[in-house]
């Protein structure tokens, strides 16, 4: 049995098949890009559970095999919450990682320290050709540093440092990033549905 990982971010392909090998999933995980003609969906959803679900069942529906998707972003408090589930294209272009944390960097510049605070949020969606649908959240929360540190992770990991740690997301080990992010634990909570679900 096949599962379709409903991600073109190189980055979460890699994080994924990292969290959930770990997390004792033995299915075998086959990426968005093996099927290129699958359109992307229209992330029209308002919150990051509808956005994943409806990433995971377009390639359902599109592969007649079973699929998980990502959306993830970060929220900052000072700013109710943005980018969220804008955090791919902040600064206008999607996936423009650099141009996204320049922009949100500049945004924040008056802010002091004492109100930096943020966290990751990512919603993990699994959806299987039977219509089933089952939806985890993960979450990081910590600070955002004045400057970039570190070039591990992608995205805005350099800027956030998870609460009670002295380095960045981008100063972590994939290994420690997974462990802590939202992303292992929103997966982490799905593959154990996953177990139970796939399971004969
Ligand atoms: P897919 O929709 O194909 O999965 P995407 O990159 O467009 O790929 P999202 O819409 O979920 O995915 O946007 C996620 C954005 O949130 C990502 O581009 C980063 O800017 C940010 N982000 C999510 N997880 C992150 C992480 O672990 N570290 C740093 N930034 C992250």
């Amino acid at each position: 049995e096949r599962l379709v990982l409903a991600t073109r971010n190189a980055h979460k392909v890699t994080e994924l098949r990292a969290i959930l090998g770990a997390a004792g999933v033995t299915t075998e995980l086959v990426g968005a890009d093996a099927f290129p003609e699958v359109e992307d969906v229209k992330e029209t959803g308002v919150t990051f559970a509808e956005n994943a679900l409806l990433k995971a069942r377009a390639l359902v529906e599109a592969t007649g095999l079973a699929a998980v998707a990502d959306d993830s972003g970060l929220c900052v408090d000072v700013l109710g919450g943005a980018p969220g589930i804008f955090s791919a294209r902040w600064a206008g272009r999607h996936g423009d990682d650099r141009a996204n944390l320049e922009l949100l960097l500049a945004q924040l510049a008056d802010v002091p320290d004492e109100h930096r605070g943020a966290h990751f949020a990512c919603a993990a969606a699994l959806v299987l050709p039977d219509g089933t649908e089952r939806v985890t959240e993960g979450r990081l929360s910590g600070t955002l540093r004045r400057a970039p540190a570190g070039d591990g992770g992608f995205g805005y990991d350099p800027i956030l440092q998870p609460a009670g740690e002295s380095r960045t997301c981008g100063e972590l080990s994939p290994a420690e990033k997974n462990a802590i992010s939202h992303r292992g634990r929103a997966f982490r909570a799905l593959a154990a549905e996953l177990a139970e679900l796939t399971s004969p």
